[in-house]
């Protein structure tokens, strides 16, 4: 009976230890008390030599019985303070759903972008593909195969950019049409349009050392000036608006003959004159013409066969006008305060 007294003292012991629990550090040092190096439990163990050995099996028993007892409140402890840090945890990390959320910044399509959208859409629906082609091109694309030939004052380094002795940033977007023109040999009508940067040593106020350039080409049987008049007119009037009236003069490229230069009504005073028409009541907006022999034959098709038109114009200035942009220099610097005006409220 003496023993089953000292279980009991024990265990209420043990009991009032655990009251005090706060943390798990408290835990482990109530466990070292009872079942550690010189714990209560341990000791008792100890005592099994002192005890006479027809006892043995009955103190045996009973320091089996207070391991187990000792041992299953120390878990049942370390369960509830594991439940207890788990809740205290969630509660810190509660979530409160009535606080406003964090501002969504939204981008908006670049203005120069839009234009090259309008602009793609336009021909598309004309019957015309889209193409594009490596802003690094050759020289033998850039100019041989456009009829500049060696020498000419186009190909001079300080107009255009050299990486070496053949590679160059494209001056015009025509070497991408040259490579479309080759890989379709003869494949006719071909209707292509290509919109891409372009790179031209020139730097001031009204020109960038890169633009955005929008070229087309059409090449068939029986293609004529006058397909393209008809077809930049339609470009002018829906691009600028159904008043904009176009204006052709005489003009000089390499890679066209007859060439042309293409006005357009001002539009910023509507053709009555002003600063930006320089009283003229006209824009100069591309230069187009008639491909020139030598262009098809060196890209494959023949010139008694086939004829074509290609035009091209700088379209920078087209989105200045549509969106009131004054400083060309504003379309490449990519200021936020000026992005930002352009939210796309048409699509989300
Ligand atoms: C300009 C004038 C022009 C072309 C570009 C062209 C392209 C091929 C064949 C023939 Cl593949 N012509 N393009 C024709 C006339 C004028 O651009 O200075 N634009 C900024």
């Amino acid at each position: 009976m003496e023993e089953y007294m000292e279980r009991e003292d024990i265990i209420k012991k043990l009991e009032s230890d655990l009251k005090n629990v706060k943390t798990k550090n408290d835990l482990q040092n109530v466990k070292a008390a009872y079942l550690g190096k010189n714990g209560i439990v341990t000791n008792l163990s100890l005592k099994m030599k002192e005890i006479p050995n027809e006892e043995k099996r009955e103190y045996g028993k009973f320091l089996n019985l207070i391991k187990e007892e000792v041992t299953t409140k120390l878990e049942s402890m370390e369960s509830e303070l594991e439940k207890n840090l788990l809740e205290e945890k969630l509660n810190e990390e509660k979530i409160d759903i009535t606080l406003p959320s964090r501002k969504k910044l939204k981008g908006s399509i670049h203005p120069m972008t839009r234009v090259v959208e309008e602009l793609e859409d336009l021909f598309v629906s004309m019957g015309y593909d889209v193409i594009s082609g490596p802003e690094i091109d050759t020289d033998m694309n850039s100019f041989t195969k456009l009829n500049l030939p060696e020498g000419h004052p186009a190909r001079d380094a300080q107009d255009t950019f050299y990486l070496d002795k053949d590679y160059l940033l494209r001056p015009h977007t025509s070497p991408a049409q040259v490579r479309t023109m080759e890989a379709n040999k003869e494949k006719t009508p071909l209707r292509i349009v290509c919109p891409g940067k372009v790179y031209r040593r020139d730097d001031d106020a009204t020109h960038s050392h890169q633009f955005m350039q929008f070229e087309g080409l059409v090449v068939g049987e029986d293609i004529s000036l006058a397909d393209l008049k008809g077809t930049l007119e339609l470009f002018a009037k829906k691009l600028l608006g159904e008043k904009t009236n176009v204006r052709f003069r005489p003009s000089y490229f390499p890679f066209t003959e007859p060439s042309c230069e293409v006005d357009v009504t001002c539009f910023k005073c509507g053709g009555k004159g002003c600063s930006l028409c320089k009283q003229t009541g006209w824009i100069e907006v591309l230069g187009a013409g008639v491909v020139h022999p030598n262009v098809l034959r060196m890209s494959g098709y023949d010139p008694d066969k086939y004829t074509g038109f290609a035009f091209g114009p700088g379209i920078d200035r087209f989105a200045m006008f549509k969106y009131g942009i004054t400083d060309i220099r504003q379309i490449y610097t990519n200021d936020i305060r000026f992005l930002e005006q352009f939210d796309r409220k048409d699509v989300d």
